[in-house]
């Protein structure tokens, strides 16, 4: 995918701050800290266009980028982070469910997960939740350049077995690592619409 122009629209608190357009959008989703800011920056070629951290809970916002005119990525909170005050805690489920359930620009869910880590009891329930709507969803295990290939191996065939599904996707956007794959894979569900 060429990238020609890619820019921040948005960030959306409530259902109302939503782009009114009918463009497809691709959500990232995933635990705090997982990398789902870098993925974006990574796809995009654009160093902090979304907002990374080493703080977990960066964003808590539904944040919305522009993509080639054509398309937008939607950067979701990250949920599972302990200390984010609790009246934010709660509006993850709410903000990210609500749009889960409702957005029918919505193409392509991507699940990214940790290449380290076992999947957490919410990464099972996002899994879950995503099954049962009908929209298209894969599985990108992130920071594959902190283990060796072994270790990716073995994590990536484990997190395969855990979440019942054999396309988990390995990806690094310290490297670019599975970047080429991942925007096949977009550019399909986008043109399928
Ligand atoms: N080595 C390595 N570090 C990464 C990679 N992806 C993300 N990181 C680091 O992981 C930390 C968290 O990355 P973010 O992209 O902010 O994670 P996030 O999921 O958006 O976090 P929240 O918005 O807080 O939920 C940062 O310090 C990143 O530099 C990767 O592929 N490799
Ligand atoms: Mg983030």
């Amino acid at each position: 995918m060429k990238i020609t122009k890619a820019e921040f629209i948005k960030s959306a608190f409530k259902e109302d701050d939503w782009p009114k357009d009918s463009q497809p959008e691709v959500a990232f989703l995933g635990r705090s800290n997982v990398g789902k800011s870098s993925l974006i920056n990574s796809l995009l070629s654009v160093r902090g266009l979304a907002r990374t951290s080493s703080t977990p809970g960066r964003t808590q916002s539904l944040n919305f980028f522009s993509v080639n005119d054509k398309f937008k990525f939607v950067d979701l909170p990250g949920f599972g982070y302990a200390r984010v005050p609790k009246n934010i805690k709660s509006s993850w489920g709410e903000m990210a469910t609500t749009y889960l359930a409702k957005r029918r620009q919505l193409v392509l869910s991507i699940h990214i997960v940790d290449s380290r880590h076992e999947p957490t009891k919410q990464d099972l329930q996002l899994h879950e939740w995503l099954d049962q709507s009908d929209k298209p969803r894969l599985i990108v295990a992130t920071k594959s350049d902190k283990l060796s290939h072994n270790e990716l191996r073995r994590n990536l065939q484990h997190i395969a077995r855990v979440l019942d599904d054999d396309s988990v996707m390995a990806y690094s956007a310290k490297s670019g690592r599975g970047r080429d794959e991942l925007w096949r894979a977009i550019k399909s569900a986008i043109e399928l619409r």
